[in-house]
């Protein structure tokens, strides 16, 4: 490998390795940031399921109590020993119910599963619906401890009631466990606890109360024990009334969740050297100058500039050099050299030409119209007139153009001379086209080539106008070409005119044509005509105004 092509694949590389690194990076973070999302989901339904579960259970053993109350509800309120065995074997089978007691409707209790009470205890009024019932945390006599009701109404209108003993209740809850999180039976309408384990917060914010509830919440939020928490409530589906909640801080629920799983180290390693195999590819096609040429044709990024011929007695425009140029997205607008040649080796220049000849044609068509004779010079390479395909169109195109000039290198002639290409050149002439030999006197044509070759034009290359003044031996080649031309009955122009003193020492050696920066910079088609028809209009006007002033006053 040679330095040069070491630097070029350092190059091609540095664009690749950025954008692998940064989609790399990218999508490592995003699956990363998606994983934790996930993990975050499964720790949080992790700890709802908990309080679904603990809902499931109570759930059960409310609705055996219920049945067992249903039952109970059947038998005649006669604190007799038959309606205790009956009540202690439901005490037996039910663990949750610690105690069955029947009210009468004057809101008496006479009897419980154990003995009849005298004088009866005072209980709640009797119910004017059916259903499952609950009250508590009540004080009831002899129990030291709050205790839970769960009751129906019984069929001689007063309450048959199962109580729940608190510590039953306590159990339940006790089935989670975490340092700074709750759980808890709660009222749904109020949040107020009836058992809870661990330390009971809520909202900070009022605004975020959920209360009541009436379907399954879930929050994320600052608690009054100022500390972040996941809350899962659900209400019991026999016991609207009382809901559970489950509550964890985020910092220990989500504890553990934040590692990188090793086996993405590699997988991010895979993709990154993959991206940059797919992306150096990538960048190498879109960096191949043939193909970046064959996408700006396809974009119509080349443009046509104009730059008048003058004549050198009167300087007036009486034709043009139509010059390509590459309006590049990135880098602005390219001089020829900088793709000319590589559209010459690729074979794409033919293509570009046609182009450019027909955009020619629709640029000037007023010019044209004006003076169908201007002249609209064009540059050709040797690839040109040794494709017949070419040469045909181009013929195709002359009746539009009738002052049509192809400019064609004296280095290129030379090189590709046969007399295959002299025919060429001759067809070519047939069709009324004019042959330039363009940077004339650089490219060594010999005397007797020159004069076998047909031949309109010699262009005098630009070099030889820069020595004019000067006493290098270049400044009297521009009288040999003229002698030369004239010889030959051929015309002479000079290129590279940018002073006046040239200007006027070429028109006194006896060029009638010039071209360069003095009479006009290669220029955009809409202010190349301006130019032209401004200065049509001017001679005109001089006509006009000069004619009066020579009559007397
Ligand atoms: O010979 P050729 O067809 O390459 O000449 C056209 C080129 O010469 C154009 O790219 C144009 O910009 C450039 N050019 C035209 N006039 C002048 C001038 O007066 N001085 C210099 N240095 N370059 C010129
Ligand atoms: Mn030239």
């Amino acid at each position: 490998m040679t330095g040069s092509n070491r630097s070029g694949t350092r190059k091609l590389l540095i664009i690749p390795i950025i954008v692998s690194v940064i989609m790399t990076t990218v999508i490592t973070f995003t699956i990363y940031l998606y994983e934790l999302e996930n993990r975050k989901t499964l720790r949080r339904t992790s700890l709802s399921q908990t309080a679904v579960t603990l809902a499931k259970k109570l759930d059960q053993s409310f609705t055996d109590v219920n049945f067992a109350l249903i039952d109970s509800a059947q038998l005649p309120i006669i604190c007799n020993k038959a309606l205790r065995n009956f009540s202690q074997s439901l005490l037996l089978k039910l663990p949750q119910i610690s105690e069955l007691r029947y009210s009468n409707d004057n809101k008496r209790t006479p009897c419980n599963n154990w003995r009849a009470f005298n004088p009866p205890v005072e209980s709640h009024a009797p119910l004017d619906h059916k259903g499952l019932h609950f009250l508590g945390p009540l004080f009831l006599e002899g129990r030291s401890n709050p205790s839970f009701q769960l009751y129906r109404a019984h069929s001689s209108g007063g309450t048959v009631q199962a109580i729940i003993h608190r510590v039953w209740l306590m159990n339940q809850v006790k089935l989670f466990r975490s340092p700074l999180g709750f759980m808890a039976i709660i009222d749904s309408d109020s949040g107020v606890p009836l058992v809870v384990n661990g330390k009971y917060s809520l909202p900070i914010n009022a605004n975020a109360t959920y209360f009541p509830i009436n379907q399954p919440e879930e929050h994320e939020g600052l608690l009054d024990n100022r500390r972040e928490h996941y809350t899962y409530i659900q209400p019991l589906v026999t016991q609207p009334s009382l809901s559970i909640i489950i509550s964890q801080d985020l910092d220990s629920l989500y504890a553990d969740i934040y590692g990188f799983n090793p086996s993405w180290i590699g997988s991010a390693a895979a993709g990154l050297f993959l991206l940059l195999i797919l992306s150096y590819q990538l960048q190498r096609k879109l960096s191949d100058p043939i193909r970046q040429i064959r996408t700006a044709i396809r974009r119509r990024e080349f443009l046509n500039l104009y730059q008048p011929l003058v004549s050198s007695y009167d300087h007036k425009i009486i034709g043009c050099q139509v010059l390509m140029r590459w309006k590049h997205p990135f880098k602005g607008i390219l001089p020829p050299m900088t793709f000319i040649p590589l559209a010459e080796q690729s074979g794409l220049i033919k293509q570009m030409t046609l182009r450019q000849l027909d955009e020619a044609i629709q640029d000037l068509a007023l010019v044209l119209r004006s003076d169908p004779n201007f002249k609209v010079s064009v540059n050709i390479c040797a690839a040109h007139i040794k494709d017949s395909d070419v040469v045909d169109a181009i013929i195709a195109r002359a009746p539009q153009i009738k002052g049509l000039v192809l400019e064609i290198t004296e280095h290129q002639v030379v090189e590709h001379s046969s007399k295959r290409v002299q025919q060429t050149l001759q067809r070519l002439r047939d069709a009324g086209i004019k042959i330039s030999m363009d940077d004339f006197g650089t490219g060594y044509c010999s005397l007797s080539y020159l004069a076998s070759l047909p031949i309109d034009v010699l262009k005098a290359d630009r070099s030889f106008v820069a020595a004019l003044g000067t006493d290098s031996i270049n400044a009297d080649v521009l009288q040999t070409i003229l002698q030369l031309a004239q010889k030959l009955g051929m015309e002479a122009i000079a290129e590279g005119v940018e002073k006046s003193e040239q200007a006027e020492m070429l028109r006194r050696m006896g060029f009638d044509t010039q071209q360069g920066w003095l009479h006009g910079y290669p220029t955009t088609a809409f202010e190349f005509s301006h130019t032209y028809f401004n200065q049509k209009s001017q001679q005109r006007e001089t006509f006009v105004t000069v004619e009066p002033l020579q009559q007397p006053i």
